[in-house]
């Protein structure tokens, strides 16, 4: 899921996320271009008839197919559930708008070598539709293998083709080029937008999840759960009299003091579930798949692991008061995700209240 950290991933996984984030790109921004292709390609039969009025319609017959071909893939990617498939028509359209290009002009009389300048022109394309270098260079490979047959086919002279053969290899040149920049620059903004993604969803102190990451993930598990049937619980944790360890230690000891109680609690925890740093000494689990029984169990877990600390530079220890709430117990199956919270956030009032350092969850 593009919503997962990308941290700790390997740079296999981070090439796969990058490649993923550029076909979505391509997608978003190239679901309509077909339309400017195909009208390119027969607009060029007016310049066609301009400098040839008694071939032009000998060309247009490759144009009106090659546009044919171009509207077909074009309209089949808008198709709902298709849109996958525009990486590969983009190439097609390529493909076909060079093919049919280089017959139309082949038809000609007058006016080859400026078709060979559109050829020029359709191959730099290739940069703009390919996902990284690797798809240019076999968008690259596939423009040779097409233009191959067409040179053996057409009726040009000698001199025409080996011209085109030319300025095809320097537009492949050309391109790769252009297309080392372009993938610099589109690996470095992928780059930074996932740094962003994560600074965004990272609470600095604990490097733990913050709020926002956790309000999503919490969210993503409710629906999951209520869509396949199994609970989820929420346990928010908050430190007892943190004030007096600020008060006594100063800030930079009740900041080691938060750094400590979060891997305290990571570890009373299973790795399926999430932890997040939810407000200043306070904390948030997320229990997928747990029930109102186990969840209270682990918060237990939760309580005595603290309880237990010893932290560095603190004479005495601290402890915790924790609400739980499970999603199983609640009447309305589409009941939000906020109402748990809320709910977790009155079972650790009650906890502070009855004397902290203790939990409070439905059964009790
Ligand atoms: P209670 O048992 O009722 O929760 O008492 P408390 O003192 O923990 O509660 P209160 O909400 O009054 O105070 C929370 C304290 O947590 C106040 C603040 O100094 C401390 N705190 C919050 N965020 C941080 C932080 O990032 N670093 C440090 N060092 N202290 C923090
Ligand atoms: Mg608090
Ligand atoms: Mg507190």
């Amino acid at each position: 899921m593009s919503d997962e950290p990308t941290s700790g991933r390997s740079p296999r996984e981070i090439d796969a996320a990058f490649r993923e984030s550029r076909t979505r790109a391509l997608i978003a921004v190239n679901l309509n271009t077909f339309w400017s292709i195909a009208i390119i390609l027969l607009g060029f039969a007016l310049w066609d008839a301009y400098v040839d009025p008694a071939h032009w319609r000998n060309a247009f017959i490759y144009r009106a197919a090659g546009a044919a071909i171009v509207m077909a893939t074009g309209l089949f990617q808008q198709l709902p559930g298709k849109a996958h498939w525009l990486p590969v028509f983009a190439k097609v359209r390529l493909l076909i708008a060079l093919v049919a290009s280089a017959f139309a002009a082949s038809m000609l009389d007058r006016g080859y070598g400026f078709g060979v300048a559109g050829l020029v022109v359709i191959i730099l394309t290739g940069t703009y539709i390919a996902i990284d270098n690797r798809d240019l260079l076999r968008i690259n490979m596939l423009i040779v293998v097409a233009l191959v047959p067409v040179l053996l086919l057409i009726s040009v002279p000698p001199f025409d083709k080996i011209g085109t053969v030319v300025f095809v290899l320097l537009a492949i040149a050309a391109s790769t080029l252009l297309g080392r920049v372009i993938e610099v620059s589109n690996r470095r903004a992928f780059a930074l937008e996932r740094d962003l993604h994560r600074d965004a969803r990272t609470d600095s102190l604990t490097a733990l999840d913050n709020r926002r990451a956790m309000l999503e993930r919490g969210r993503v598990e409710l629906k999951r759960a209520q869509r396949s049937g199994v609970p989820v619980s929420v346990i928010l944790c908050d430190l007892d009299h943190f004030k007096n360890i600020n008060d006594k230690y100063g800030h930079e000891a009740g900041d080691a003091a938060l750094i400590r109680s979060a891997m305290v609690l990571r570890l009373a925890l299973r790795e399926s579930d999430a932890l997040g740093r939810w407000g200043g000494e306070e904390f948030m689990a997320i229990l997928p798949g747990t029930d109102a029984q186990g969840a209270a169990e682990v918060a237990e877990r939760m309580r005595l692991a603290i309880a237990v600390t010893k932290f560095d530079g603190l004479s005495e220890g601290t402890t915790i008061s924790i609400g739980v709430a499970s999603s199983e117990q609640l009447e309305d199956p589409g009941m939000e995700w906020d109402l748990l919270i809320k709910e977790a956030d009155q079972r650790l009032y009650r906890a502070k209240r009855e004397g902290r350092n203790r939990v409070v969850s439905a059964s009790r």
